[in-house]
């Protein structure tokens, strides 16, 4: 016969955080979100921790090398999506590895031999008047000279005279050496009295830019998340078909973590693929698989040499496994009882995985039951979608401003590798949406509100680290009725619009 849960599985929405005591010293700027990633022994550091407990979901409309970039600056990961070529994946993954907060690659760039008219219709497209001149006219071309708006005068030259009669020549250029810090380029600027400073290697070849009106933004981020060589960590979804050519191009393009990114990881296919990268790379490749929603899910992968596991079937916002096949169990009791598992697997074994709650995450209360209840790190997809630097158009609607959100398993991004489970590869029916999400304006603004919020509830609750909370939280069921008693009630809203993340 078949095997009953004696009780319903339950979403976020159905819990409450009790607070505990909350002591003087636990104030908002005294907790901590840094949260392991990775795997690890008792009483040995994590390989991998973020600072915040976000990452971005493997998804078209949600982690590209942009949304890569401006999460690692806040503290958290991005997963670079896998529905697409190798080669495309594996050069968004070098994009982000190789930005340098504050180096900018240089946007306007002019040959020698070409005119002050060509600097003047170069200056209207870009909007900036700083301008390197290279052999080869490339932002990474020999450099030979630089023009700013000192340098000519529209009114008094004839609009035909070659930039090399009235460019700075390189040698009285002041540049910095490839390879100085944001600091070291920053001091360069300061004692010379410059706005840019042209950075250059050993073949006098241009690398990038550093503006001086730059500096103080690329300070503000002390949480940014970086490698030993102070690039952005970068995550990158791979696939249980093609990981044997995936792999090796988006960790040869430097990715930090990899995600077998699929609706159902509880399969032998996931096992084979975690089996394959022990073999080629032994514990130098970080791998989490997933994603499951119980505890033998949970133990198959743990075995199989996962380092993190992720969980969640069904209840993202685009998704509609359940509806089209069945299958999936209520967000907040899949973290409980694989977290469960978890800790029983830690006691016993010393080592400690990381777990990924993915999907469902509404409002921001659900972040910190969600990490509560025992995740580590939340994946979200429809939260960063929102924002500007998502990788999708932003479209006036009947008014109000949207972006476009789309499921891997919606027809949109035919991604038929996240649903496979073996036999014909193609995608047999949809499991996901098409949709717009509200506009919210940028990742940094929203994210430090989130996270704020979450602190804030931590201090409610007596936490100030993510463990004290899983350690110590004390969460409630809530009645049906109580749920209406939580959002305002028996009032008339004044303004009854409802935008972003509550
Ligand atoms: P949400 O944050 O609720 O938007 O959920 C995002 C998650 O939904 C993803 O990380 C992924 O696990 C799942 N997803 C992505 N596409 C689809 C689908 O088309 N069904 N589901």
């Amino acid at each position: 016969m078949a095997q009953f849960y004696k009780e319903p599985s339950r979403t976020f929405n159905e819990y409450l955080l009790v607070p505990g005591l909350t002591t003087k010293e636990m104030t908002v700027e005294n907790v901590s979100l840094k949260t392991p990633i990775v795997k690890f022994r008792k009483g040995e550091e994590p390989p991998l921790s973020a600072n915040i407990p976000l990452v971005s979901a493997v998804m078209q409309a949600v982690s590209d090398d942009n949304m890569a970039v401006a999460l690692a600056k806040e503290g958290g990961i991005s997963f670079i999506y896998n529905s697409q070529p190798v080669e495309e994946e594996a050069a968004m993954v070098k994009r982000a590895k190789t930005y340098k907060s504050g180096f900018v690659r240089s946007d306007s760039n002019l040959r020698p031999d070409q005119t002050m008219q060509d600097v003047v219709d170069l200056k209207k497209r870009s909007g900036h008047s700083t301008i390197a001149i290279t052999e080869d006219g490339t932002a990474e071309g020999k450099m030979v000279g630089m023009v700013t708006s000192r340098d000519y005068r529209v009114s008094r030259m004839d609009p035909s005279t070659p930039i090399s009669e009235f460019m700075t020549p390189f040698d009285k250029l002041i540049t910095a050496p490839d390879g100085c810090t944001l600091s070291e380029a920053n001091d360069i600027l300061w004692d010379n009295k410059l706005n840019a400073v042209p950075v250059v290697d050993d073949n006098q070849r241009l690398t990038y830019f550093v503006f001086r009106k730059d500096y103080d933004a690329h300070k503000a981020n002390k949480n940014e998340l970086l490698d030993a060589h102070k690039s952005y960590i970068v995550g990158a979804g791979v696939n249980t078909r093609d990981y044997e050519e995936r792999i090796p191009a988006v960790v040869d393009a430097g990715a930090d973590v990899l995600c077998i990114d699929s609706s159902e990881g509880y399969s032998e296919w996931q096992s084979e693929c975690l089996a394959w990268v022990r073999k080629k790379y032994g514990d130098d490749v970080k791998i989490g698989a997933g994603n499951v929603v119980d505890k033998e899910g949970f133990y198959y992968l743990a075995e199989a040499g996962a380092d993190f596991v992720k969980i969640g079937i069904g209840g993202g916002s685009i998704c509609i496994t359940r509806e089209q096949k069945g299958i999936g169990r209520g967000q907040a009791t899949a973290v409980i009882e694989v977290a469960a598992a978890r800790d029983e697997y830690f006691q016993r074994t010393g080592v400690y995985i990381p777990l990924c709650s993915d999907g469902g995450i509404v409002y921001d209360y659900h972040m910190t039951l969600a990490l509560a209840m025992g995740a580590d790190f939340l994946m979200m997809g429809r939260y960063f979608a929102r924002f500007d630097e998502s990788p999708t158009s932003k479209l006036n609607v009947n008014g109000s401003y949207v972006k476009e959100y789309w499921g891997e398993g919606s027809n949109r991004a035919r991604n038929w590798q996240r649903y496979d489970l073996g036999g014909d590869p193609r995608m047999k029916f949809e499991e996901g949406v098409d949709s717009y999400v509200p506009y919210a304006g940028s990742l940094h603004d929203n994210v430090n509100l989130s996270m704020t919020k979450v602190k804030s509830t931590m201090c409610n609750v007596g936490a100030t680290s993510i463990r004290d909370l899983q350690e110590n939280a004390k969460i409630t069921l809530v009645s049906a009725t109580s749920i209406v008693e939580g959002g305002a009630h028996d009032v008339i809203l004044r303004d009854t619009s409802q935008g972003g993340n509550r």
